[in-house]
Order: C-alpha cells, then structure tokens, then sequence
C-alpha cells in the first residue's frame, strides 16, 4: 500500500468511526405536550415574578423591561427529560449589538431555567453600512458577527419609546431551546445587561418585551 492509499484509507476510517458515533448517539423524540402556552391576551400572569402588561402595536404584552428579570414558576409538568422553551420577544428602540465601545455596548438578551443562564445572545437595531454596522449575535450565542435584525420575524414596527415616532425600531425574534431537565417544577427567566451609559433613560434608549410563551414537555430516549 502506497503513502496516499494509506492516508487515504485512514480518513475512510475516521469517517466510518463518526457516522457510527453520530447515529449511534442519535435521540428519539417519545412524547411532546405542549404544558404551557401564554401569548397574554387573556392577562394571564399566574406564576409570574414582575410580570406587567401593556399593549403595543394592537398587541398585550409583557414589560417593557431594562436591565431586570421578569420570570414565570411553573409546577405539577408530566414527567420529561426535556424541555424545548420557545420565547417571542420585541427587541424596542436603539440596541447596539455587539457595541464595544465601553459606552453602548454590548447589549446582551439572556434566558435560563432554575438559575442557570442557558443562552446569551445580543440584539442591533442599528444601521448597518458597507463602512459602519454594529453587528449582533443572534441568531448565535455570543460572540457571533451577523448583521442586524438577522432572524427576525417581523421588522415593520414603531419603536417603543425613543424612537417611537420611526418605524423599523422593533424586531421580533423567537428564541427556541431544548434543555435537559427533569424536576416537575420549573423557573424559566429572561433578562438582560443592556450598556448606554451616554443616555439620561437608558430603558427609552433600549428595552424589550415578552409577546408569547410556549414549554413543551419532551420524553426523549
Ligand atoms: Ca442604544
Ligand atoms: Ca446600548
């Protein structure tokens, strides 16, 4: 066997090996139930810690929050090891995404379940020129370079507050996760470390809201 047969040989080898390894590891989706579905338009705040309602854009939401946690308690789940929690929220106003300027950013979103962060991305809401463009991370974790409102679901809305007279300054995005998780008790929070020290009110510069809530319940073996 000459040198090239060999090596290649050996990348069939390692290729084989992975195949197996990935299939081998490969989940099976047994049972999903959706235990929990809230989009508020029935004031639904049971569970909540520092939930608050407003309506925006014909629309009853949750917020608009700053820098503060908002979370919901929820208990009695059908037995799971998973949990996929899908989140739809507004991103208001002027966020600056991956801003490293030590003034404005970045401008970090986060969530997680029973005090542990589970993901932490950033928003822009910025322009974005050939020349200039405050990049974000989602729909990646931080840090990740894509460019603003990349994964959004919808752009034609007014901001909120300071640019509340300008369309395009809210974004909905929806943030969907599969955690490992198996108590039948859980606490899902959102929150986030938004930067803009050069504003006299920070959350009119930016903030953002919770527009719906689903948790599945997933029996995976
Ligand atoms: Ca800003
Ligand atoms: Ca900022």
């Amino acid at each position: 066997m000459n040198i090239w047969t060999w090596k290649r040989g050996r990348k069939l080898l390692s290729f084989l090996i992975l195949t197996f390894a990935i299939s081998a590891c490969t989940d099976t989706l047994e049972s999903s139930v959706v235990v929990y579905d809230n989009d508020f338009s029935t004031l639904d705040l049971k569970g909540f810690e520092n939930g608050r309602l407003f309506i925006f854009q014909n629309d009853t939401i949750a917020g608009h929050y700053h820098n503060e946690e908002v979370s919901v308690k929820l208990e009695n789940l059908p037995s799971h090891n998973m949990l996929k929690i899908t989140t739809e929220i507004l991103i208001h106003d002027s966020w600056d995404g991956n801003a490293d300027d030590g003034l404005s950013g970045p401008d970090y979103w986060f969530f997680g379940i029973d005090d542990e962060e589970i993901f932490r991305t950033t928003f822009s809401n910025s322009p974005c020129e050939s020349t200039y463009c405050l990049y974000q991370s989602f729909p990646n974790s931080y840090f990740r370079q894509n460019v603003p409102k990349s994964g959004s679901t919808r752009t034609n809305m007014p901001g909120l507050c300071i640019f509340g007279a300008f369309p395009n300054y809210t974004s909905r995005y929806t943030v969907s996760k599969i955690i490992r998780h198996q108590s039948s008790d859980v606490k899902i929070f959102w929150n986030s470390e938004l930067r803009q020290d050069n504003s006299p009110d920070p959350k009119c510069d930016e903030s953002w809201s919770l527009a719906k809530i689903t948790v599945e319940a997933l029996i995976v073996n």
